[in-house]
C-alpha cells in the first residue's frame, strides 16, 4: 500500500456510507476501526473479517448495483497501486468471478467466498439502500 492515495480513503468512506449521505456517524467510523484493530492479525494476513469485506465491497461498487465490474475494480486496485494494469485487473476479477457463469463481474457471494466465507447468494451488502436488485435479472 506504499503508493495508496486519498482515493482509497474515499472508497472506504463510500463503503461505510450506506445511506449515500456523504457523512458518517461517529459509531460507524468507530466500529470500522475497532473491527480492524480487533482482527488485526487476520487482517494483516489477508483474511479481513466479514464486516470489513462488506465495507470494502461497497467501496468498490460505485454504482451500488451489487456487482463489481472491471471499471470499478480497476478504480479500486489503482487507488492502492498506481502500476496496476487492465490485464492485472482482469486477472483479479477472473480469480474471484466463480459463481458458475463467469459473468465478468463480482458479486458479494463470490467476493466473500474468495476470502473463505460462506454467505447467502442473495445477501444484500447495501442493506436495502443500493439499487433495486430486480434489474439484475434482466
Ligand atoms: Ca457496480
Ligand atoms: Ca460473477
Amino acid at each position: 500500500m506504499e503508493n495508496a492515495d486519498e482515493s482509497y480513503l474515499q472508497k472506504w468512506f463510500r463503503g461505510l456510507d450506506i445511506e449515500n449521505a456523504f457523512k458518517l456517524s461517529f459509531e460507524t467510523v468507530d466500529s470500522s476501526f475497532r473491527s480492524i484493530y480487533d482482527n488485526w492479525d487476520d487482517f494483516s494476513n489477508g483474511k479481513p473479517p466479514l464486516d470489513l469485506l462488506k465495507v470494502w465491497f461497497r467501496g468498490m461498487d460505485v454504482n451500488r448495483d451489487h456487482e463489481v465490474n472491471i471499471d470499478e475494480m480497476k478504480g479500486f486496485l489503482c487507488s492502492l497501486d498506481k502500476s496496476m494494469t487492465v490485464i492485472g485487473v482482469a486477472k483479479e476479477i477472473r480469480k474471484i468471478d466463480r459463481d458458475g457463469n463467469s459473468n465478468g463481474t463480482i458479486n458479494f457471494y463470490e467476493f466473500a467466498n474468495h476470502y473463505g466465507y460462506k454467505v447467502k447468494k442473495n445477501q444484500d451488502v447495501w442493506e436495502g439502500k443500493g439499487k433495486s436488485k430486480c434489474c439484475l435479472l434482466l
